[in-house]
């Protein structure tokens, strides 16, 4: 009766918008439906740096290599912000790295994509950050208050990567005609991943009806997808590249974009492991995670002792 009650004024506190903290009592499923989902979303955060790290040393110019640079450090910064989200529900940064190295956690299907050209870095700027930023904005109402803070702060620094990926594209697409067709090339490949990266169709989503309820997601994955697409394809055209759609078409009436259906074998098979990079980016985050054992240990050392040094004064 008592977990009734709770459970009533639960979700009474997230049908008026008030946010659920850290201390408050919550239902297990919903500790445990953020824990699942904020560190697949830190996850993603820090494995993605692995595609975008591949060309800092072959930036094309110093400009150019400066603000890479400073945007993968954001995303290591937006994994920090998730971790400690996700730390405030009782599990600690190393379990979820473990799972993440078991194969238990996911993290997102985009970053198993390999990054082959410059214009590449292009596209993960102005798909993927596009992409993110989409969800991301709509996360930021979402009913958990850590997560929710967490988002309003990354969304800030994401449409400064989304701008940067564009002007890179841009840059591309209108230059030579090698360097458009580099850019082309590159939407290409990323199109239809980019789109992959909202989830399967609502129908077939298994986490959307809570996640709807407990308004930790305030749109659907389906909703979000077609907000990319309406404004992305509008962005595709003013640079003069071509969206690889046979089936996208402009519906006057309607006043928006149709499109045509995502490969879902293709996201399944690289969800459950078996893309091109998924084993690459797997095998280097370990070796990082490994290699820096000592880069912790110092750290914690280090805090240990100015804390006692503390106690003694
Ligand atoms: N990839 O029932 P649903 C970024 C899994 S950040 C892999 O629909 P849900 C910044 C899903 O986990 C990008 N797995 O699940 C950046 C579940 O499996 P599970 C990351 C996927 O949670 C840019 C199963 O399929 N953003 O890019 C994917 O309701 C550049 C069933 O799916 C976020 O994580 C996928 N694409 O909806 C960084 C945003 N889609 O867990 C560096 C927060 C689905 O039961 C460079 N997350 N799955 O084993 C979300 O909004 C949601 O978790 C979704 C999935 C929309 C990703």
């Amino acid at each position: 009766m008592e977990d009734i009650k709770k459970l009533e004024e639960f979700q009474a506190k997230i049908d008026a918008d008030l946010k659920i903290e850290p201390k408050d009592w919550m239902p297990e499923e919903y500790r445990t439906h953020l824990q699942r989902q904020i560190s697949q979303h830190a996850h993603s955060e820090v494995i993605g740096m692995q595609p975008e790290g591949n060309w800092i040393s072959r930036a094309p110019s110093l400009r150019s290599k400066v603000v890479l640079l400073a945007k993968i450090q954001d995303e290591a910064g937006h994994g920090q912000y998730l971790y400690s989200a996700a730390e405030t529900l009782g599990k600690s940064r190393d379990e979820y790295l473990e799972e993440l190295h078991s194969g238990k956690a996911k993290y997102s299907s985009i970053f198993n994509y390999p990054t082959l050209t410059w214009a590449d870095i292009g596209a993960v700027g102005w798909l993927v950050d596009g992409a993110a930023i989409v969800n991301q904005v709509s996360l930021q109402r979402t009913s958990y208050g850590p997560y929710s803070r967490a988002m309003v702060r990354i969304c800030k620094e994401e449409s400064f990567h989304q701008r940067q990926g564009y002007e890179i594209m841009a840059t591309c697409a209108l230059g030579t005609p090698e360097q458009k067709k580099m850019a082309q090339d590159a939407l290409n490949r990323f199109w239809w991943p980019s789109l992959m990266m909202f989830g399967p169709h609502d129908s077939e989503s298994a986490h959307t009806a809570n996640a709807m309820k407990w308004r930790i997601k305030r749109e659907t994955n389906d909703e979000l997808r077609d907000k990319f697409i309406q404004k992305t394809v509008q962005q595709a055209e003013v640079i003069g590249l071509t969206v690889p759609d046979p089936d996208l078409k402009w519906n006057e009436a309607d006043g928006r974009y149709e499109y045509g259906e995502i490969n879902w074998d293709e996201f399944w098979n690289v969800v459950k492991g078996n893309g091109p990079c998924n084993k690459q980016r797997m095998r280097h985050h370990i070796k990082a995670h490994e290699d820096g054992t000592w880069v912790r240990e110092a750290a914690i050392a280090y805090a240990e002792k100015q804390k006692s040094k503390q106690l003694v004064a």
